[in-house]
């Protein structure tokens, strides 16, 4: 027997009593952080939701034979190849899951497309603009279910404060986004160069790798830049080569970055990323300030959002913390009971949840492709303030 698969492709199922759903064949391009993360949700994710096909982490794909064979072992794949091609061309395949440099995004993302595939692909969406609108171009031309992974939009807390946002608590006006997103990874000028330090493969440095992540926030939560300026910093110039630490190689990208700017509402924005924070790890914080309240995130205690609400009695006023574990809170009733805290994998199975209910419906989750275009045309105005220094109109 044969149906059309969940990406409208003929696919076998097998008629058996015990398969009542039909199987979503997953392959993931990318075997690093991103991949160790991305798979753990894959294999966690139908654990916890209840979804409208069987995960199969069918082939995981990576350019390195030996490591990519034991992160098939290790990471819960069936099959290890180490051309993308081959991924992007298996019939049975139904799902590509880019977790690779940000050079290689817009070639296997357009190819995906064309071979009618889903995407989700890693953030930023691009190394560019003009990359960032083939992709964007190359799924609705094609359809495909499309995803960017900002994953940090489903951090329950986070997603409280948009569900509070939009009913009104903030009030009539909305005064200020504060965002910072703070790593000390770089702060060690011996740390040797990476893919991640030069401008050909990554595109930007902490301004695409996380700034793009706070700027992600702002257009989660407030909506839409109408202009900002921006600038940028590298403090070590030139780092270790790798595979010679005895010759010097120029770092080619930012290590922080800073922008201020405008909503199109009017709010004000205020956002800086940076490498160089000593003793932050990892560290996304961000407060809103409006006309009826204030809210404020800290990813070093994740579970935790704290609201200010103007119009509380004086007599007990002050920013109260909202453990965001109640079933009643976004995606927290899918894991423990109340005070059960969640972690950062659990943004990425809930990310993963979101974006298979969206292959079912065959309505784009968000942030799609449309939404990572967005981000991309904020990086690079920042980049082209700081070039010119001057303001730009988004
Ligand atoms: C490196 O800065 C990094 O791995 C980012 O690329 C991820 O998006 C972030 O979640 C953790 O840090």
């Amino acid at each position: 027997m044969t149906s059309t698969g969940p990406t409208d492709r003929p696919l076998l199922v097998h008629c058996c009593m015990s398969q009542k759903k039909p199987v979503l064949n997953i392959a993931m391009i990318g075997y690093a952080f991103m991949g160790k993360a991305h798979s753990n949700a894959w294999r966690q994710v139908g654990h916890f939701f209840d979804l409208p096909f069987d995960i199969h982490l069918h082939t995981i794909c990576g350019r390195n034979k030996e490591a990519t064979d034991k992160a098939k072992e290790k990471l819960g794949w069936s099959h290890s190849v180490y051309d993308w091609h081959e991924v992007v061309n298996n019939l049975e395949i139904d799902v590509i899951d880019i977790n690779t440099p940000n050079h290689t995004h817009a070639e296997i993302a357009i190819a995906s497309a064309k071979a009618g595939k889903a995407i989700l692909c890693e953030k930023p969406l691009a190394k560019n603009l003009a990359e960032a609108k083939s992709m964007l171009k190359a799924v609705e031309d094609t359809g495909v279910i499309n995803m960017i992974c900002h994953n940090y939009r489903r951090v329950p807390a986070v997603s409280l404060a948009k569900k509070l946002i939009s009913e009104g608590i903030l009030g009539n006006r909305v005064y200020h986004f504060h965002a910072r997103y703070a790593q000390d990874w770089l702060c060690d000028d011996q740390f040797p160069m990476t893919w991640r330090l030069d401008k050909d493969t990554a595109g930007s440095g902490a301004h695409g790798d996380i700034h793009a992540h706070i700027i992600d926030l702002g257009h989660f939560l407030l909506g839409d830049f109408d202009e900002i300026v921006a600038s940028f910093e590298t403090f070590t110039k030139q780092r270790p080569k790798a595979d010679n630490p005895s010759q010097l190689e120029h770092v080619t990208v930012d290590d922080a970055a800073q922008m201020i700017g405008r909503f199109k509402s009017g709010a004000m924005a205020n956002l800086e990323a940076t490498r160089f924070a000593q003793g932050r790890k990892n560290n996304i914080v961000f407060e809103i300030n409006g006309e009826k309240a204030s809210l404020r995130f800290n990813f070093e205690d994740m579970n935790r959002l704290e609201l200010f609400e103007a119009d509380a009695p004086k007599s007990n006023q002050g920013f109260k913390s909202i453990i965001a574990t109640e079933s009643s809170h976004p995606y927290s009733g899918r894991y423990w009971p109340p005070g059960h805290v969640l972690g950062y994998e659990h943004t990425f199975i809930n990310t993963i949840a979101d974006f298979v209910s969206a292959i079912e419906s065959k309505q784009n989750p968000s942030p799609s492709f449309a939404d990572g275009l967005k981000v991309q045309a904020v990086l690079e105005a920042a980049e082209k303030s700081w070039k010119e220094r001057a303001w730009i109109k988004i």
